[in-house]
């Protein structure tokens, strides 16, 4: 691609680039060698991998950027994006010596720590570059739906090694991606990752794969300097020899004076004398600035290709770039975490203009670069959408399922109920799923709601008398269906639970798996609870309980992975009515600034739901619910308990079997059940003041005058419910799956882990 001619603006976009480099090299260099560091240890920042992406950076906000844009800055950038925020006057000057302290800016771009709040969290390679994918899809349901989500681009700049990350791919390839037209990500090529250069970097291949998933590529890979070169005799020779060149040879050629260049630039190829004669034209300044000449670094060339994103489909603009570029560790292989030393920096200093004594000094406002920031600035004022609060959600919607239920099926059950009876709530209800929406039940609420798409597509199996499932796609949808993708799923409901405070459009997002891959969608998930979407998470079926489904399927790691992710709400219920109330209270935590997500760990066991014993009395009903969303409950008590059985979700059942036999056997046994052990451990640690959780739900529970020996079981790991037996230091021991299972009947498969009826009362006896 060849540069436009520069503007008369150019010089003093320049400067503030240069002025950018060298604030976030301050930034980083004052955390860890200005700033008392009494313990010695890292404090660390990436000067270099900021220095590769300032150019891009100044003439993304200086020139290109709109009031609705929103953008996602690769980690290592953050010390460049605090860069521009101060000139632009967002963030004032006493901040920039705070990189990475307690309270201060934070080491990557963050939504809700950082006092300016960063567009998108990113830190977790691949997961901040897709975030705003799902911001786009989260921004055009919101549209669609209450149309008061604005328009605007959504950018992501990427470092190129982050295209090593599958998560990247599996968004990119995704079928609802490729007509995201406001979807533009620059990839800052400087092909150094973290330890190396790497090997050999196809920007050929990288371009194919973009183009095959329907995107718009745009390369800029030279700057005016070298196009120029290419144009005289020896030019051509010249462009296929640097074209030509592996990523390690041209990273050490950077490192070169301008004799070594003369010697090694020509090479031993055909072209090797016309390249000769050509440089032995160019003085050696313009020799050495020409082999690190490339369009990332080139306001014009950048310019050129960010006019010419048409917005009809996803576009990526390969960029290409010098790790370090400007900086005395330029294209060093080690310099991921090099830091300027103090030589070095008054070095670059000098050479920008500015004084060391004053690292902070801004442009006077009547300067070149002062009228152009304070234009970028007025462009860049966002306004405040106008929105809605978070929807009043019902506690309880007032049924007793009776007969046979599995905890899977209440949950479509509960959504379409709650449409009904709570309407307002319900129109805000969006749920998700990688392609298992009708093997988790929720064909009934997709039947009902319609299937999202951003325009009306026809159903072609309309008039099928034999589809149940009915796949009518329109923009009023509620249920959006993504590829088999666990990690895309959970970065739409990231996006989904944060339109509240990017839009003011509270959603009240639900997403459904498979148990067993929450572990793989957890640390996305985890990524965008730290970045603020607030969702619900439902594992569905789960345990060993799914028995024939096979070995590899089953969960036993999930409840203990829900009791302790910060930020989340488990729970595990086990009859129908307490999965509606766990969801509905779930919901009602949503979408607000104190709000949290919630995990839903469910079953396909069916269950005798009259074993609930719900309460008919009104008030008696309402206690148990109030128990049931704090955690646990008594649903059996004997006169003199021997033993307590406390059990969970599915193994409810074994439970009260369990208690029933010793009953029988001269042992009385109370049974509790509990429905969230993460709240049930946080009201033991408040009991100690360790949390300011409630406490009531322990002493409903577990009361003190009721303390003898405990057995726990839960179709899980058993350390889960371990603590419990601290409440009151009572002897125990305790049940659950501890072993990779394999495929069988719930019989078999529930005594191989020891966790039938009889292990309990086994254990149960061991003790009294
Ligand atoms: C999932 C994940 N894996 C590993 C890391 C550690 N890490 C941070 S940056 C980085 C290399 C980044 O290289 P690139 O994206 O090319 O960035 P740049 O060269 O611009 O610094 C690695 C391995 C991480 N943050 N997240
Ligand atoms: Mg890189």
């Amino acid at each position: 691609m060849t540069a436009v001619a520069p503007t008369r603006a150019d010089a003093a976009l320049r400067e503030i680039e240069e002025r950018v480099l060298w604030l976030a090299s301050a930034i980083v260099d004052h955390a860890n060698r200005v700033r008392p560091n009494p313990t010695g240890l890292k404090v660390g920042g990436h000067q270099a991998s900021s220095a590769s992406i300032t150019t891009i950076m100044t003439a993304l906000w200086l020139e290109t950027l709109g009031p609705e844009d929103r953008v996602s800055v690769k980690p290592h950038a953050s010390p460049v994006l605090h860069a521009l925020e101060y000139l632009l006057g967002q963030l004032p000057a006493d901040k920039l010596t705070t990189l990475r302290e307690f309270g201060g800016l934070q080491s990557y771009p963050s939504r809700l720590k950082d006092p300016v709040p960063a567009d998108y969290s990113t830190g977790s390679v691949g997961i901040g570059a897709t975030a705003p994918i799902w911001g786009a899809i989260a921004r055009r349901y919101v549209n669609t739906q209450f149309g008061t989500g604005g328009a605007g681009r959504q950018w992501s700049l990427v470092g190129d090694a982050e295209l090593d990350e599958g998560a990247v791919w599996e968004a990119v390839v995704d079928p609802m991606v490729a007509e995201l037209g406001e979807v533009v990500w620059v990839v800052d090529l400087n092909r150094q990752s973290l330890d190396r250069v790497v090997p050999t970097f196809g920007a050929t291949r990288l371009q194919g794969m973009f183009a095959a998933a329907g995107w718009q590529v745009l390369t800029v890979k030279y700057g005016a300097l070298l196009e120029e070169l290419f144009t005289r005799d020896g030019g051509p020779e010249l462009r296929d020899r640097i074209d030509e060149m592996t990523n390690p040879e041209y990273q050490r050629m950077l490192r070169r004076s301008a004799d070594e260049l003369r010697a090694q630039l020509p090479g031993d190829g055909a072209g090797a004398a016309a390249i000769a004669g050509l440089i032995a034209g160019v003085a050696d300044d313009d020799l050495v600035a020409a082999v690190r000449n490339l369009g990332g670094h080139d306001l014009a060339a950048l310019r050129t290709a960010f006019g010419q994103i048409d917005d009809t489909r996803p576009t990526v603009v390969l960029a290409y770039t010098l790790k370090g570029y400007g900086l005395a560790t330029e294209g060093h292989p080690q310099n991921h975490s090099a830091l300027l030393s103090e030589a070095q920096l008054h070095e670059l200093a000098a050479r920008v203009g500015v004084d060391p004594a004053d690292p902070w000094a801004r442009f006077a406002p009547t300067s070149e670069p002062g009228r152009l920031l304070s234009a970028a600035a007025g462009r860049l004022a966002r306004t405040e959408h106008e929105g809605a609060p978070a929807p009043a959600v019902p506690t309880d919607l007032g049924r007793t399922p009776n007969g046979t239920a599995t905890t899977q099926a209440a949950l479509g059950r509960t959504l379409l109920d709650l449409n009904r009876a709570a309407p307002e709530a319900g129109a805000r209800v969006v749920t998700v799923s990688p392609d298992v929406s009708s093997s988790t039940n929720l064909g009934g609420w997709v039947n009902k709601v319609g299937v999202w798409s951003a325009e009306d597509r026809r159903d072609w199996f309309s008039d099928d008398p034999e589809t149940i499932l009915h796949w009518r796609e329109r923009p009023s949808g509620q249920h959006v269906e993504l590829g088999i993708a666990e990690v895309n799923l959970v970065g739409l409901m990231g996006e989904l639970g944060s339109t509240w405070n990017r839009w003011s459009q509270p959603l009240l997002p639900i997403g459904v798996m498979y148990d067993p891959f929450v572990s793989r969608a957890l640390e996305p998930w985890s990524f965008g609870v730290y970045a603020g979407g607030q969702s619900i998470l439902v594992g569905t079926p789960s345990g060993v309980t799914l028995a024939g489904e096979g070995g590899a399927h089953q969960s036993i790691t999930t409840p203990s992975i829900g009791l302790e992710q910060p930020g989340v709400v488990t729970y595990e219920p086990g009859f129908a009515l307490d999965t509606e109330w766990c969801l509905l209270a779930s919901l009602g935590r949503l979408g607000r600034p104190d709000g949290t997500s919630a995990y839903l760990r469910l079953s396909t066991r069916p269950v005798d739901q009259t074993l609930a014993a719900v309460p008919d009395d009104p008030a008696a009903r309402e206690r148990r619910r109030r128990q049931v969303v704090a955690g646990a409950y008594v649903l059996r008590r004997v006169a003199e308990p021997a033993v307590t059985v406390v059990t969970m979700g599915a193994m409810i059942t074994e439970g009260l079997a369990a208690a029933d036999r010793l009953t029988g056997l001269g042992h009385p046994a109370d049974v509790v059940v509990v429905t969230s052990p993460g709240l049930l451990f946080r009201a033991l640690q408040a009991r100690r003041g360790q949390d300011d959780a409630a406490t009531a739900v322990l002493d409903q529970a577990f009361p003190a005058d009721r303390a003898v020996p405990m057995v726990t079981v839960l179709d899980g790991h058993p350390h889960t419910l371990a603590f419990l037996a601290g409440i009151h230091r009572v002897p125990a021991v305790h049940l659950g799956v501890t072993r990779f299972g394999q495929s069988g009947d719930l019989a078999s498969v529930y005594r191989h882990h020891g966790i039938d009826t009889d292990a309990v009362v086994a254990a149960a006896l061991d003790l009294v």
